[in-house]
């Protein structure tokens, strides 16, 4: 038995260990941010998930596909798109003031309607009364405010004559290559006019027809990356030649990261299988889109979001948090208080997430930890009754020696902490198996906190005597 289970810990850790990354400046850039911003924003808005007064509770942005609207009124919103309110310089600052290192912006969505004068079809915002372009703005604004764009395009187009889910005739295949070129231009497109942008985050990519694409779309991918060097790509783009999404039949991750969404926030780095990963995030359940009606669902509070921006980053993964701006251009409220709440945050925590990742310690009680070189932050969510934060540290690699805590402090207060026993250098428990743990006291400013908080530790190896030493002091 022991046998076995030891067996199965060296081939898991050797496949975890095996993950192939890209180990160049822009993905390395790509892993410190911590916190992302997701867009959803187009034509959908409009209705904002009602119809002739009846509310839609699917997702608002797949309203079109609702029986009760008819198809060509949902063609016809852009004749009303007009989004007086829209100001992409006021979207970048509320970005930025979130903390938000990149942007997710929906270009192209399910329902075919172009947020850039694509030349390539006549359903794009040049028709619309508001004429201007809508990505080049955000592009332009997010990179001058230091946030990184990268473009959602969704494969599947409900707009386009050629678009298939599943190719059943020849007819039917030659209709699929003229929506395959349409696909090359529109992309190809979208570099050529904004070549700022880090990356293409691609949805819309389970179809039947768009599998059975897969060499194709591996040389498109070539042909996209040759464009922009460095150019990021999510796993959802295509399949590979045995029709396996998102990962390979060899198990590695197809393209550059692991494009994960809200129902499958990890909880282990075993499932994250290495890969580097992000998640997109709804605020509320399952509302990507504006929906007038949003309130309808559960609302995830501040505490909540920042709790996963944190839980992701100590997985070795980036939180992306989607809003989803009015037909006129605006945030709802709940949205920018929600930004806000967040961005005072990270204000001061934020130490502990960008650039921070997956630490030396194990997953405890009180929260989450992550690592920054030498500094270990300890991010608190759970405060325990007595007010002491009990923290186990690692055995050291070399034996007769111990982990002690040379240094606790609460960067938000900036202020040394006590731990229980010592002073500074701190006292600690030992337990059989060689394990360390410290009681860290919680100063009184932040015993009432109703948020989270940051311990920042520094471990260091030193003799098991002269701990002992310390210990008694
Ligand atoms: C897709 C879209 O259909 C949706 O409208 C939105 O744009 C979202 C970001 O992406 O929806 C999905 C697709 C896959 C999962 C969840 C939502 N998934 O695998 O969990």
């Amino acid at each position: 038995m022991k046998k076995i289970g030891l067996f199965l810990i060296l081939i898991f850790s050797v496949s975890v260990l095996s993950a192939q990354k890209r180990t160049d400046a822009d993905m390395q850039r790509w892993r410190d941010y911590g916190l992302g911003q997701f867009i959803h924003w187009g034509v959908y808005a409009i209705p904002g998930g009602q119809w002739n007064g009846k509310s839609y509770h699917g997702a608002a942005e797949w309203i079109r596909s609702w029986n009760e609207m008819p198809v060509n009124e949902y063609d016809s919103l852009y004749r009303q798109f007009n989004p007086a309110k829209f100001d992409a310089e006021k979207w970048a600052e509320m970005a930025k003031n979130m903390g938000a290192k990149y942007m997710i912006f929906t270009t192209k969505h399910h329902d075919g309607f172009c947020m850039w004068p694509s030349k390539y079809t006549a359903y794009t915002i040049a028709n619309t009364p508001y004429k201007r372009d809508i990505v080049g703005p955000l592009v332009e604004a997010y990179s001058a405010a230091g946030i990184d764009v990268y473009l959602y395009f969704s494969i599947i187009d409900w707009n386009h004559k050629g678009y298939r889910s599943t190719l059943k005739t020849d007819a039917d295949r030659q209709e699929y290559e003229t929506f395959k070129q349409f696909t090359r231009n529109q992309l190809l497109e979208l570099l050529d006019n904004y070549p700022k942008i880090k990356g293409l985050w691609f949805d819309g990519t389970w179809d039947r027809a768009w599998i059975e694409q897969a060499a194709w779309a591996d040389s498109l991918g070539r042909e996209l990356r040759a464009k922009i060097p460095g150019l990021i790509i999510g796993s959802r783009f295509r399949a590979d030649l045995k029709g396996f999404r998102h990962q390979d039949a060899n198990g590695q991750i197809i393209d550059d990261y692991d494009q994960r969404f809200e129902r499958n926030l990890p909880s282990t780095l075993e499932e994250t299988k290495g890969f580097d990963w992000d998640c997109v995030m709804t605020i509320p359940e399952n509302q990507w889109g504006y929906h007038r009606d949003w309130l309808w669902t559960y609302v995830k509070t501040p505490y909540e979001l920042i709790e996963m921006a944190v839980k992701a980053n100590s997985l070795d993964g980036n939180l992306v948090i989607n809003f989803g701006p009015d037909g006129n251009g605006g945030f709802r409220k709940e949205e920018t208080d929600i930004a806000k709440e967040i961005g005072k945050w990270m204000s001061a925590n934020g130490e502990a997430v960008y650039a921070a990742h997956h630490s030396v310690l194990e997953k405890q009680d009180w929260g989450y930890s992550t690592q920054k070189g030498d500094s270990i932050y300890l991010v608190i969510f759970n405060k325990p009754l007595n007010n002491k934060v009990r923290v186990k540290v690692p055995k050291p690699a070399t034996k007769g020696m111990v982990n002690v805590i040379v240094k606790a402090e609460f960067p938000v207060i900036r202020k040394p902490a006590s731990i229980e026993g010592t002073g500074a250098d701190g006292t600690f428990y030992r337990d059989k198996n060689g394990f360390s743990y410290y009681n860290i006291l919680i100063p009184k400013e932040l015993q009432k906190t109703e948020m989270p908080f940051v311990i920042r530790i520094r471990l260091k190896e030193v003799d098991e005597k002269e701990a002992y030493q310390q210990a008694k002091m």
